[in-house]
């Protein structure tokens, strides 16, 4: 089954649980009584609470959207709005046809569009190279598979890993056609970006921290994120380099709803955190989303602002933070591999979101992410609406980049 939106939110201790019980024994409440329950399952409160939000957030896009340049806007209709969570109790028949349609109609055509010059670029070239296949002791065609890959920012080390199975593999499966062997392209790539791509959020409160350099798409994507998130959020202008960045944070909490903690330009974004954990645990907040700045010429004193950030987090609420993000922007290829290999060393990812898709055609380097970082990719980001920020699924994503022009 795809990956949605559904199956995203991990709300229990218990990794890969795919059920909509409640576990009996999540998280040890803090306060007695009702309370508790709303870790798991919202109350017909705030499920209420959570359609109104869900709506006036479709109102408000649509008067928005002359808005502001730097803010993207939704310009989806309602029903094209993403599920925005997991608990509503639907039947099998209701899930798979809703899945259909995410896959015909939404998500899935928004990821081929996105991926389009990526796909344009590799299968074009890859057809060509297929149409003059005879057999699969060819050396020159895999030297040419070998460039086409490179070519698409998959990277050498991920390339000659990819080229080596495949070519042993086709000898061993006897591949004669073109089409099998694109097949056979598409099942290796899904087996290399599978991984476990749940976001955790059984913690109360879940602290999310969001790293990556500047410009890849962070402080954006909490503002997507926010939209799908189960429970009440509360997010936390980290980036306190500009104060631009604390308004953009500023607006995507004022569209949907989410208190955001802020403390003025230039002040220290390790006590922006302490001071947003505090309030989540004072607000009950479910999840709080923890944006930070990203400048990278001043790399070192970065990585120790981020390395006291996480510190202040931890000592404020043990445990936490229970999700560190990064985002990677796509169009930046090989470097955005780099990025994701020194943040990983100092921070501790537990995931990656790959944003920018749909600017480029490099969408190869989700591979070499994927074979090289070992942080699984969770999220996927094709544009500037809301709608265009998605769990990543490994099988949709080989399909969407290799598959039929
Ligand atoms: N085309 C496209 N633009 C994106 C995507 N994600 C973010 N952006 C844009 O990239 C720019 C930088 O994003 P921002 O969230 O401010 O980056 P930050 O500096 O890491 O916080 C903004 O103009 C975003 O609208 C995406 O998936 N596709
Ligand atoms: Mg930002």
């Amino acid at each position: 089954m795809a990956r949605s939106w559904r199956n995203f939110f991990r709300k229990t201790e218990e990794p890969e649980q795919e059920t909509t019980q409640p576990a009996e024994e999540a998280e040890a409440p803090d306060s007695a009584g009702t309370d508790s329950t709303a870790e798991d399952v919202p109350t017909e409160e705030v499920r209420a609470q959570r359609e109104t939000l869900q709506a006036t957030k479709v109102l408000e896009e649509e008067a928005d959207e002359e808005q502001a340049d730097d803010e993207p806007v939704d310009e989806t209709s309602e029903e094209s709005l993403p599920e925005p969570d997991v608990v509503e109790e639907t039947s099998d028949e209701e899930a798979a046809a809703e899945e259909q349609e995410t896959r015909s109609g939404g998500w899935f055509g928004r990821l081929r569009t996105g991926l389009r010059r990526s796909r344009e670029s590799v299968v074009g070239q890859l057809n060509a190279a297929i149409a003059e296949f005879r057999d699969t002791e060819d050396e020159e065609f895999w030297e040419r598979v070998e460039e086409i890959l490179i070519s698409s920012d998959v990277g050498v080390k991920t390339t000659s890993k990819l080229v080596g199975e495949l070519e042993q593999e086709a000898l061993e499966r006897n591949i004669t056609s073109g089409e099998q062997l694109r097949a056979l392209m598409i099942e290796h790539a899904e087996r290399m970006l599978a991984g476990p791509v749940e976001l955790d959020v059984s913690h109360k409160p879940t602290v999310i921290l969001m790293v990556g350099v500047n410009g890849t798409g962070k402080t954006t994507t909490i503002g997507k994120l926010v939209n799908f998130l189960p429970g009440k959020a509360m997010l936390a202008a980290g980036d306190t380099f500009r104060a631009a960045a604390i308004e953009q944070l500023q607006r995507w909490g004022e569209r949907v709803g989410a208190p955001v903690i802020a403390r003025e330009r230039g002040a220290d974004s390790a006590a922006v955190a302490h001071d947003a954990v505090e309030a989540a645990k004072l607000d009950g907040a479910d999840v709080l989303l923890i944006d930070t700045a990203g400048r990278l010429h001043t790399k070192v004193n970065l990585m120790a602002e981020l390395e006291k950030v996480r510190r202040i987090i931890e000592r404020q609420l043990p445990g936490a933070p229970h999700e560190v993000l990064l985002t990677v922007d796509a169009t930046t290829g090989q470097n955005g591999l780099r990025q994701a290999k020194m943040f990983n060393e100092v921070v501790n990812l537990t995931g990656i979101i790959l944003t920018k898709l749909d600017g480029t055609a490099k969408g190869g380097i989700a591979l070499a992410i994927a074979n090289e970082i070992g942080v699984p990719i969770k999220l996927i980001s094709v544009g500037e609406q809301v709608g265009d920020l998605h769990p990543f699924d490994a099988r949709e994503f080989a399909e969407a980049l290799y598959g039929e022009l």
